[in-house]
């Protein structure tokens, strides 16, 4: 961690990998952001799905095990558990104490269903418990946190998948479309405040994890549409030139320079097919809400393209 943060801090531009943003304030502040009036993925997502579930369960079929990326308070998986006819669940997530919290409900609640958690960076490559038949699987990664790589780590990531389902396995994804800034820019910036505070943690993250004396009223939250990248940037501003040490070495901001904490990107439908494709997944259905907002796409692993490709890791925001 210290000499991932410290190449980040230390580089021109500055960053730090968003997944320093969840500790456990940090995850249960994200989910605050998903109740947001301005937030709208998550209940669009919902909506979606909700609206598509009978026809994900004739896709899914009998006695899969579902897997969930990055599985944060495991709301959204609620409503497959409920409609799908599914015997074990794994869920998998970096923020453990949440993962078990989490997990722990859903054990409790479902109390038919074989739970699993692990605790694991899913952004570097994934290797399934022992426990976990993998023939018949279903992963789910939803909220669009596939637009938190780049392009080209969500291709790999995607890729890593392909290596873990087997022929014929699916994997439903939750993507955010492109669409008017103002609508995008208000998502990152709502009136709350709560995305600003969600960014600024991560100082507060960093501070204790590594010891590192940030000042968080020295940095101001900043977010926009980057539309040359399609995607929504977000920086943490200094607000003062400052000087910070880790482990010795000295990291000095200028008066305004930014750390860039994260990126969400935005897709097409066709763009993001296009890159499934490329790392050997078919698309079988996709669903869009009305307004076309978010869209959900239900893609299969298909056969004889195990692409050799190493997978990339989300080092950088
Ligand atoms: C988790 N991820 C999909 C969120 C997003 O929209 O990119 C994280 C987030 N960052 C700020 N608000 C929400």
């Amino acid at each position: 961690m210290v000499e991932e943060v410290l190449a980040g801090l230390t580089a021109k531009p500055k960053y730090c990998s968003p997944k320093y943003l969840y500790d456990q304030k940090g995850s249960e502040l994200f989910e605050t952001i998903c109740e947001l009036p301005e937030y709208y993925p998550t209940r669009t997502e919902e909506a979606i799905l909700a609206r598509a579930m009978p026809e994900i369960a004739a896709l899914a079929g009998e006695d899969a095990t579902l897997v969930e990326f990055g599985s944060g308070a495991s709301r959204k998986v609620r409503l497959l558990l409920e409609s799908l006819s599914i015997q074990r669940y794994l869920g998998i997530d970096i923020s453990r104490e949440f993962l078990i919290e989490s997990t722990r409900r859903l054990a409790a609640d479902y109390p038919w269903l074989e739970v699993h958690a692990a605790c694991a960076d899913f952004t570097r490559g994934v290797a399934l418990p022992e426990v976990i038949d993998p023939k018949r699987l279903v992963g789910f990664f939803p909220g669009s946190s596939i637009g938190n790589f780049t392009p080209e780590a969500a291709e790999g990531f995607l890729n890593s998948l392909h290596q873990l389902l087997p022929p014929g396995s699916g994997l439903l994804v939750g993507v955010d479309l492109v669409k008017d800034h103002q609508i995008l820019e208000a998502a990152y910036n709502d009136a709350d405040g709560v995305t600003a505070e969600f960014n600024l943690n991560l100082l507060d993250h960093l501070r204790r994890k590594l010891g590192i004396a940030f000042h968080r009223e020295r940095f101001h939250h900043r977010a926009f549409f980057n539309a040359e990248e399609s995607r929504i940037e977000m920086h943490l501003d200094s607000r003062t030139a400052q000087v910070l040490q880790l482990k010795g070495k000295t990291i000095r901001l200028r008066e305004g320079e930014s750390i860039h904490t994260e990126n969400s990107y935005k897709y097409s439908v066709s763009g993001f097919q296009s890159l499934a494709a490329r790392a050997g997944f078919g698309s079988r259905r996709v669903w869009i809400d009305d307004q076309g907002l978010f869209s959900v796409h239900y893609l299969t692993s298909s056969p004889g393209m195990q692409l050799m490709m190493e997978h990339q890791s989300q080092q950088r925001p």
